[in-house]
């Protein structure tokens, strides 16, 4: 065992977004308090212009999906997420509506997790490119801990349609 092993770090996936005032600033915001309040950001994706998805008629969406380094349990990253939200000024108003920044964890380790504020894996990744596509771009082989297959797989077989386009290469 090295080192520099540490037992009580975690992998944590997120897909982070918004479509709301300025996208691409609230996107870099987010990202400084994430890296301040809950982990080192090892990978990033490019970021994504997305067309909107279950509530078609809104603004299109920048999406980036991230993995953090953290000590944080699941409930504890949820949380944080959700105080980051609330200082972001996010207002919850319609349901998958338009929104200044969202911030959803997709993966865990490889662990599943249900408890009253989160479901781990996402339950609705697999029905979603724009979150499948910047996943693939940072973990093309990491496997889904229920379905057992690969990002890389799960997006071959996506029925989405959706547009997707590559925004900024990071
Ligand atoms: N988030 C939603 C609903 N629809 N569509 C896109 N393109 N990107 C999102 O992040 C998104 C969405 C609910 O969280
Ligand atoms: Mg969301
Ligand atoms: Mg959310």
């Amino acid at each position: 065992m090295g080192y520099f092993y540490n037992p009580s770090m975690n992998k944590v996936y997120l897909l982070i977004g918004g479509n709301m005032g300025d996208r691409m600033a609230n996107l870099t915001n987010a990202k400084k308090h994430i890296q301040q309040q809950i982990g080192n950001i090892e990978l990033k994706s490019s970021i994504y212009e997305t067309a909107p998805w279950g509530q078609t008629n809104q603004p299109d969406f920048l999406n980036q999906a991230l993995l953090i380094n953290t000590q944080l349990n699941a409930d504890e990253v949820m949380n944080q997420l959700l105080a980051i939200e609330n200082l972001m000024g996010r207002i919850r108003t319609i349901k998958l509506g338009p929104r200044t920044i969202d911030l959803d964890i997709i993966y865990y380790n490889n662990e599943v997790i249900s408890t009253n504020l989160i479901s781990i894996p996402h339950p609705k990744l697999a029905e979603r490119k724009f979150v499948l596509e910047p996943l693939f771009e940072i973990a093309p082989n990491y496997l889904h801990p229920i379905f057992n297959k690969t990002n890389a797989c799960l997006l071959k077989e996506c029925g989405d349609s959706l547009a997707v386009y590559k925004k900024t290469n990071i």
